[in-house]
């Protein structure tokens, strides 16, 4: 499957905020899906924003405001028309017919980003079953036309109700297909994560483009993509370090995301096995963000959905150089700890390499914590098999 939208593609924006909202939040999580779009390499030329308790069922907006959007994509040649919530399967055909320019939500958005970046076969699978169960029950006129040009799963012929009902079999039997493959490889990731012995494991987590793969290659000596983008890594990294001459395994995965869709985490649990599994946690945040408590809200939540919302986590305050003094000096950055399981919190800046001697420091002291745990009678390190 090729990603859906090519560089340079027009699209507006489309939010919806509660009544009592505040004005930045929604700007916030606008500006995010504009990062998102530009991933994509899709230019936003508008952003349309509605204050409402409930969406619409018919449009998701109001129908005033979904004309206004349809007068504006056909007199300025918008291809995409993206909404910052997931619609439903009528939202989404409603708008199509109205509009006549492709509709996206922000979930879709991601899984085109993520199938777009995925390097290994595991993730590619991943993703591609990810986004075959979210457009299994969103097939419409447009979408089996547009898999169809993909050379996808599609028929040929007209895209009448009948041909969505046969592009339906066929995602059904392609799901059934990516399930068995992704069972495939996990056993094989299973002997493989045999093989690497009881070593601490450490896990790098944190929202997207909080600079978790900077650090990773500062701690580790790799060449991973860091980029100013969203979901610059999508695969997982493993490597080994030693500190002091103690190893311990240390991975890179993928950021999380507000709303990220249910559909990616569940499909992307063997990646995130890596997290599950892990020892400790390192939970990078951008603090020159000024959404970072929102972040960490969401990252938390994400984590808890994992099944690894209790582990001990030293807190990674990243792109501490884009504050001003009075930014550090100032307790900014107090997050409340229901859990009790920030072990530490470590200001750096993975870019200009700023505290990372104090992080190197700390997280020493957590591994050999687990380490002499493991191995109560290590003297030497020579019991180890590495
Ligand atoms: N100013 C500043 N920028 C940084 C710092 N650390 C990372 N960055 C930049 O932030 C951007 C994102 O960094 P990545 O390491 O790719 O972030 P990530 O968390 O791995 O992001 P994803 O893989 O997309 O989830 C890149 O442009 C980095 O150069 C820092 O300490 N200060
Ligand atoms: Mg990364």
């Amino acid at each position: 499957m090729e990603a859906i939208k090519g560089k340079g593609s027009a699209a507006v924006l489309v939010g919806i905020t509660g009544a009592h909202q505040p004005d930045h939040t929604t700007r916030e999580y606008l500006d995010e899906l504009r990062f998102l779009a530009k991933t994509l390499g899709v230019e936003t030329r508008e952003v349309f924003t509605q204050k409402v308790d409930r969406p619409n069922p018919r449009y998701f907006v109001g129908s005033g405001k979904a004309e206004e959007i349809a007068d504006y994509v056909k007199e300025h040649a918008i291809d995409l028309v993206i909404f910052d919530d997931d619609l439903s399967p009528s939202q989404l055909r409603n708008l199509e017919n109205l509009m006549e320019c492709q509709i996206y939500d922000r979930s879709l958005l991601i899984l085109e980003i993520f199938l777009e970046r995925a390097q290994t076969s595991q993730a590619r699978t991943q993703v591609e079953l990810a986004r075959y169960q979210y457009l299994m029950p969103r097939l419409t006129r447009m979408w089996t036309h547009l898999e169809r040009q993909r050379g996808g799963t599609g028929t040929r012929g007209g895209a009448g109700e009948k041909e969505i009902e046969t592009d339906r079999r066929n995602i059904r039997k392609q799901i059934g297909v990516l399930k068995r493959k992704l069972e495939r490889i996990d056993r094989q990731n299973v002997t493989q994560r045999k093989s690497r012995g009881s070593m601490v494991r450490v896990a790098l987590v944190g929202y997207t483009n909080a600079g978790k793969s900077t650090l990773m290659n500062l701690l580790t000596g790799s060449h991973i993509l860091a980029e100013d983008r969203l979901f610059a890594t999508v695969d997982t990294t493993v490597r080994k370090v030693v500190l002091e001459g103690i190893p311990f395994l240390l991975s890179d995965t993928v950021g999380f995301i507000r709303k990220l869709p249910h559909h990616l985490i569940e499909s992307f649990k063997s990646t995130l096995n890596e997290v599950v599994e892990s020892d400790v946690l390192l939970h990078v945040i951008d603090v020159s963000n000024p959404a970072y408590p929102d972040h960490v809200q969401a990252v938390n939540q994400t984590l808890t959905e994992l099944g690894a919302g209790d582990k001990r986590t030293i807190l990674v305050l990243n792109k501490i150089d884009r504050l001003s003094e009075d930014e550090t000096n100032q307790n900014v950055f107090t997050v409340p700890d229901e859990h009790n399981r920030y072990v530490a919190q470590c200001p750096v800046s993975a870019i200009r390499r700023t505290g990372v001697s104090e992080l190197r420091a700390r997280l020493l002291q957590e591994v050999k914590r687990v380490h002499y745990t493991i191995y109560p009678n290590a003297e030497s390190l020579d019991t180890l098999s590495v």
